[in-house]
């Protein structure tokens, strides 16, 4: 596929942002700065860059615990993702959410959740809307292995297959859900082969190269539009840090094997892809580097300053405060 030199460049952006942003993070928790949970997308970058480089703002991304990514590619503002880890009213959920509730609907980033699985279906009700309102709008759910086991992987597949809803399933297969192995949950791994079980397009893709999802994505995305149905992507990936921020992450995994997959970093090899091409110079990659560093700089100064919500609003946003 052709995607030209401002395309490329920008995929590689928006890897940069959220590996930057996921490592501040990290240490923005280490330093005591973010009290709720801090699930890191590290590794997985090139899964949302790649799905939500052909997504418009209109079409509705419906995410999980392990969200920041989803949210930084379909254009939540990192100091707004910054700010709402840090619990201040800048956050792109006031303040109110965190981590595992990170809303921005003026962008179409529908939600991260904390519970694995019903996102699934959020994403074909949101499928099911665009259908009845005869738009060419799209939804997608991204979720792990691990809710590939959850029933509702099953009734959101078959429902948007019987219905040919213009849904996305992206399924992050990065082999655990916590420190369960996929293949202990799960007696067949391949994923993408279940799509043929609902009658629907199945497609396996390495997860870590970004032009490779991209593609996968940007043609079911077109199939989505034009009312043929959903499709099933399913990207081999890897997370190279612990489940969440402030867990030991020994004993389920090697060294070896997080070794391995740590040479196979998405943002690394498509930079070495690149500069590959005659028209891209390592300035150019450099360039953009300092200034998403800058970015990150800027966004955390501008957290750290931003005000707590006032202790009197804590029930807002709760009750119904209708007639
Ligand atoms: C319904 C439900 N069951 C269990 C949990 C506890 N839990 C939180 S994250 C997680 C693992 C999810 O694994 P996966 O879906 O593969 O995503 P990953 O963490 O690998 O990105 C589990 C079991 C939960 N949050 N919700
Ligand atoms: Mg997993």
């Amino acid at each position: 596929m052709a995607f030209d030199n401002e395309v490329l460049l920008s995929l590689y952006r928006t890897m940069v942002v959220i590996r930057r942003c996921e490592e501040q993070l990290a240490r923005s928790y280490q330093a005591g700065a973010i009290t709720g949970a801090c699930h890191t997308y590290i590794g997985q970058e090139a899964v949302a860059t790649g799905v939500c480089a052909h997504l418009r703002v209109d079409d509705a991304v419906f995410s999980t615990h392990r969200g920041h990514g989803h949210a930084l590619a379909k254009g939540v503002p990192s100091r707004e993702l910054i700010a709402e880890l840090f619990g201040r009213t800048t956050g792109c959920s006031d303040g109110r959410g965190g981590s595992m509730h990170l809303f921005a609907p003026d962008v179409g980033m529908m939600g991260t959740t904390g519970i694995v699985g019903p996102n699934i279906l959020q994403a074909t009700g949101a499928g099911y809307s665009f259908q009845l309102l005869e738009t060419d709008r799209v939804s997608v759910a991204f979720f792990g292995d691990g809710g590939v086991g959850n029933g509702a992987f099953h009734e959101g597949l078959n429902l948007a297959a019987i219905w040919q809803l213009p849904t996305l399933f992206v399924c992050e297969n990065n082999m655990y859900a916590t420190e369960v192995p996929f293949s202990y949950a799960a007696r067949n791994t391949d994923v993408a082969s279940r799509a043929a079980g609902y009658g629907m397009p199945g497609i396996a893709v390495d997860g870590n190269d970004v032009l490779a999802v991209a593609e996968a994505a940007q043609a079911a995305i077109s199939r989505a539009r034009a009312g043929d149905g959903p499709t099933l992507i399913e990207c081999r990936t890897y997370r190279t840090r612990g489940h969440a921020e402030g867990m030991q992450d020994g004993g389920y995994r090697t060294e070896e094997e997080v070794n391995d997959w740590k040479a196979r970093d998405p943002i690394k090899a498509f930079a070495a892809r690149l500069l590959e091409r005659d028209a891209i110079e390592p300035q150019a990659l450099e360039q953009i580097d300092r200034e998403v560093a800058g970015q990150i700089e800027e966004a955390v100064e501008f957290a750290t300053n931003s005000p707590w919500p006032d202790p009197d609003t804590v029930t807002d946003h709760i009750f119904s405060e209708g007639g």
